[in-house]
């Protein structure tokens, strides 16, 4: 229990641009694996081979490390991104985000939201009342680390996971950061789909209705993907959200309810 516990992180570049990243909290016993596995993934990605890999591994103590529960996941069945698109919007809607808002953080993704029409690193940090861009690098934007899921949590999401055709590595490390995104107080919700172009899948994530995830965000094919993460930062300090984000070390050790998937026409 005293042990101290590793931040993993890896990312990955190809011919000068940001290719794939991992972030993963271990035991001393698993760091080498761990680590190895990130390196195999980097050489294998959908997108290519990497060409360079940085690996940063970091000793953390374990009295820093804070215990929290998942959120639950839904699946709602849409027929194409558009469709998808339209979805998501109405449940960002409902987490207070504004509606030119959430438009605007839509075609930025879609569009690349980096400089030059590229995919970013990390995610924007949006104004959810404004639309303003937080984040003080619009090509890095913020990366969330240190957070990871304790061995009986991650065996009962494969579990329930497995029993929905659900397991695989998206949908693990996805629930997860949006996990920690959602424990920041000054999150008002998360938008995000995948930059791999055979994974289509995207989700919104919001304290009030937990992580709500659509096959279709994007079609199949498209390279550009990202990560708005909608704030509220009035009374509190954008530095001392964006440190949280990326250093405050959280486990979750334990797993939400897991939906089976539903017509998005049956929404209510
Ligand atoms: N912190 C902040 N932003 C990140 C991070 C991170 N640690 N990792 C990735 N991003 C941003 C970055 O802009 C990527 O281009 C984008 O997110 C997508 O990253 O339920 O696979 O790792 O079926 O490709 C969501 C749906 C899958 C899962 C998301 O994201 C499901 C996915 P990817
Ligand atoms: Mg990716």
């Amino acid at each position: 229990m005293n042990k101290p516990l590793y931040s993993i992180r890896m990312r990955a570049r190809r011919q000068g641009q940001h290719l794939s990243g991992a972030e993963r909290l271990s035991s001393l016993e698993e760091v080498e694996q761990l680590a190895a596995d990130m390196v195999q993934r980097a050489l294998h990605h959908a997108r290519g081979r990497a060409e360079s890999i940085e690996l940063t591994i970091e000793q953390i103590s374990a009295a820093e490390v804070e215990r929290r529960p998942l959120p639950d996941l839904h699946t709602w069945l849409v027929g194409d991104y558009r469709q998808g698109r339209l979805a998501a919007a109405e449940i960002l809607r409902r987490a207070g985000v504004a509606q030119g808002v959430i438009d605007g953080a839509l075609s930025q993704i879609a569009g690349g939201a980096a400089p030059g029409a590229q995919t970013m690193r990390g995610a924007m940090l949006v104004d959810a009342d404004s639309g303003q861009r937080l984040e003080p690098d619009q090509a890095r934007g913020v990366r969330v680390s240190r957070m990871d899921l304790t061995e009986q949590a991650r065996q009962q999401l494969d579990s329930e996971l497995n029993r929905l055709g659900l397991n695989n590595t998206h949908v693990r490390e996805a629930l997860v950061l949006a996990a920690k995104v959602l424990s920041a107080p000054e999150i008002v919700a998360e938008l995000c789909w995948s930059d791999d172009p055979d994974y289509t899948a995207g989700y919104v994530a919001s304290v009030a209705q937990g992580y709500v995830r659509f096959p279709h965000l994007k079609p199949l094919g498209e390279e550009r993907g990202g990560r708005a993460f909608f704030v509220r930062t009035e009374g509190s300090s954008l530095e001392g959200l964006i440190d949280y984000l990326q250093n405050r070390p959280i486990l979750f050790d334990r797993i939400g309810r897991l939906h089976s998937a539903r017509h998005w026409e049956t929404y209510p």
